[in-house]
């Protein structure tokens, strides 16, 4: 039993941007509760509520032990009523009573299984919950009309909500990388998102790729997609070209958060035979020889030998590169934070695309994520310590 004035208050910068947080997480069963209050939010579309849920979780993530006693949460930024409501509820009673509740809520489990299926967003889900859709087979027989991506996000439900590992993940890196050097040599591909950060497992894979000399990089991505093609590789793409230079953005206004990169979001079709042909150094045994998981058996042809893995390209021009690059590293909550700090705390504008400084009305450039975190005065913080 500790005294008032013993207690060791934690110190927790505001901005998430300006923490380290790795995928050591001393408080899940506190974050898990207010994760799920977040996603609820989001998913009926009250986005403030969501991202304050969201700003309380990544500073408990950020402490280096478990939270005990609500006085050590004193002179904590971020935690409003609501969510200290939630965690001494927790701390007192070992569960929220309202993440259990709106976990077991027929509306939050639709919601769940038809947000679930690629191509559904919240309004759509919302929309069919209220004609009386719950559920999968509900869709089905309703005759809703379903456009291609949901219909493909249909077809491959099961297999979109299993998590993809980093052995897959690898795996479809060496399929892109195949892909870019063959239709243009020199075009370089990294690595983003989840996996980027250190991550095991992921939703999907993300790739950003670009070419040493500007410009070289322009129409790549429709080759990239038919070389996919050609190989039997996607069950689904849509891409979507680049539409930077004829927005209407102002310096430093885009008008929102979404980019203008060329993208494709697509469905891999990920077979054994690839499986087994890259190396995985992290799965090789003491003899040199690898260990080749079995295929999950699907329950209705007995025997599936692939499966199907959503993966994101985003093609960049060298010159905006390390925005890019920063951009879609992640975590979502990160990227929100560094915008907010560089608006709030700096006068700038972020995006994906460039840095501007709106006092001096200049464009900052930068080659590196190093020099981007120097221009908006932060110390720098590793990919790994993204995971907000
Ligand atoms: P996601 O792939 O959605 O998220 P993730 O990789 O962090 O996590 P998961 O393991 O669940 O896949 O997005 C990756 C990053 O890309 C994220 O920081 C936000 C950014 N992004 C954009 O900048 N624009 C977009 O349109 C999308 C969809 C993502
Ligand atoms: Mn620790
Ligand atoms: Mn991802
Ligand atoms: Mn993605």
């Amino acid at each position: 039993q500790t005294s008032e004035a013993e207690v060791v208050v934690f110190s927790v910068p505001s901005y998430a941007c300006q923490r380290r947080t790795t995928l050591e997480n001393h408080n899940a069963v506190l974050t898990d509760a207010l994760a799920l209050l977040a996603e609820n939010a989001e998913l009926s579309e009250e986005e403030g509520r969501g991202v304050a849920f969201r700003r309380a979780a990544a500073v408990l993530k950020a402490l280096p032990r478990p939270v005990t006693s609500m006085t050590e949460l004193r002179g904590l930024p971020c935690l409003g009523d609501h969510s200290l409501r939630v965690i001494k509820d927790i701390l007192e009673n070992g569960a929220s009573s309202e993440a259990e509740s709106t976990k077991q809520s027929e509306r939050y489990k639709a919601l769940k299984v038809l947000t679930g299926i690629f191509g559904v967003g919240a309004k759509t889900a919302d929309r069919w919950i209220r004609e009386g859709i719950l559920g999968l087979q509900q869709l089905q027989e309703s005759g809703q009309t379903l456009n291609r991506a949901q219909q493909a996000g249909l077809e491959h439900y099961d297999d979109l909500n299993q998590p993809v590992t980093k052995a897959d993940a690898d795996v479809i890196s060496e399929i892109v990388e195949r892909a870019v050097v063959s239709v243009l040599p020199g075009a370089q591909m990294t690595l983003i998102g989840g996996f980027r950060r250190g991550k095991l497992s992921g939703h999907d894979v993300d790739f950003l790729i670009t070419h040493p000399e500007e410009g070289r990089e322009v129409g790549l991505m429709p080759k990239v997609v038919s070389w996919l093609e050609s190989q039997g590789f996607l069950l689904y793409q849509k891409t979507t070209r680049n539409s930077y230079l004829e927005s209407k953005d102002g310096p430093g206004r885009p008008s929102s958060n979404m980019d203008r990169f060329e993208r494709c979001f697509s469905i891999f079709k990920l077979t054994e035979k690839e499986r087994r042909r890259t190396k995985h150094p992290e799965t090789a045994t003491e003899n040199g020889l690898r260990t080749v998981s079995t295929p999950e058996p699907d329950p209705h042809t007995g025997h599936k030998l692939w499966r199907a893995v959503r993966v994101d390209l985003v093609v960049s021009p060298i010159s905006q590169f390390a925005f890019a690059l920063l951009g879609w590293t992640g975590s979502k909550l990160f990227e929100r934070e560094l915008r907010r700090w560089a608006g709030h705390e700096r006068n700038m504008s972020l995006s994906s695309h460039a840095l501007y400084d709106n006092k001096q009305r200049i464009y900052l450039r930068a080659t590196s994520e190093e020099e981007i975190f120097a221009h908006l005065g932060l110390e720098f913080i590793p990919p790994s310590e993204r995971n907000t």
